[in-house]
């Protein structure tokens, strides 16, 4: 598991070299924004159950195939597995925000997920989509102007975008 700055020391550390200027500009650019980036992992994480509860239910009524009988989430025990599968993959998209680096994302929570719902026979392209409505519903609130001091973040906000879409893609 890499973060923004272990990555860079691993790759470093393989040529046996000293970190680059440009590297060290990098890395310090994103230490003077990284209040920025702690907003916006914590304005998700406070609002998780809305994100999650809300994507789901967008989710189902684009797909109510997903919840009638015999649909991959009918059954509450199958819907629970559902909010259960979006919350998991929503909490790892803010540990990647959080270490801006993709890789404890990819590591611990998409990799052989694709493979996980082909066995479940769950519809992987479903759980794609629920991916996207939290990421619209994730990038609002992190661009929310109110009670913040105004700057610009639109270079985090098609970070995060690129972690949701990852872990989109990754099951699509
Ligand atoms: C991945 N999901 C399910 C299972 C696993 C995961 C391992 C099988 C075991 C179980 O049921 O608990 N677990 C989950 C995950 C990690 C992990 C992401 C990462 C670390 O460890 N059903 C739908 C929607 C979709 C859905 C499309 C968006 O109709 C999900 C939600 N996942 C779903 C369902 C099940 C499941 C299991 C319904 C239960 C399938 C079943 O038992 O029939």
């Amino acid at each position: 598991m890499f973060d923004a700055f272990t990555r860079v020391v691993s790759q470093a550390d393989a040529r046996g070299e000293f970190l680059s200027s440009s590297q060290l500009d990098a890395l310090s650019m994103m230490v003077s924004e990284s209040n920025k980036r702690m907003d916006s992992v914590n304005r998700i994480t406070s609002n998780s159950s809305a994100i999650v509860t809300n994507a789901a239910r967008a989710l189902f009524a684009e797909q109510p195939q997903l919840i009638a009988p015999g649909g991959n989430a009918y059954t509450s025990r199958r819907m629970a597995a559902c909010l259960r599968d979006m919350e998991i993959i929503l909490r790892y998209v803010t540990y990647a925000i959080f270490s801006g680096d993709a890789s404890v994302l990819e590591d611990r929570c998409l990799n052989g997920l694709r493979e996980t719902y082909v066995a479940l026979g769950t519809p992987g392209s479903s759980v794609a989509l629920g991916v996207q409505k939290m990421k619209e519903a994730a990038i609002a609130i992190g661009n929310d102007r109110n009670n913040i001091t105004p700057g610009d973040c639109s270079a985090l906000m098609s970070e995060i975008s690129g972690y949701f879409d990852r872990a989109a893609a990754a099951v699509a």
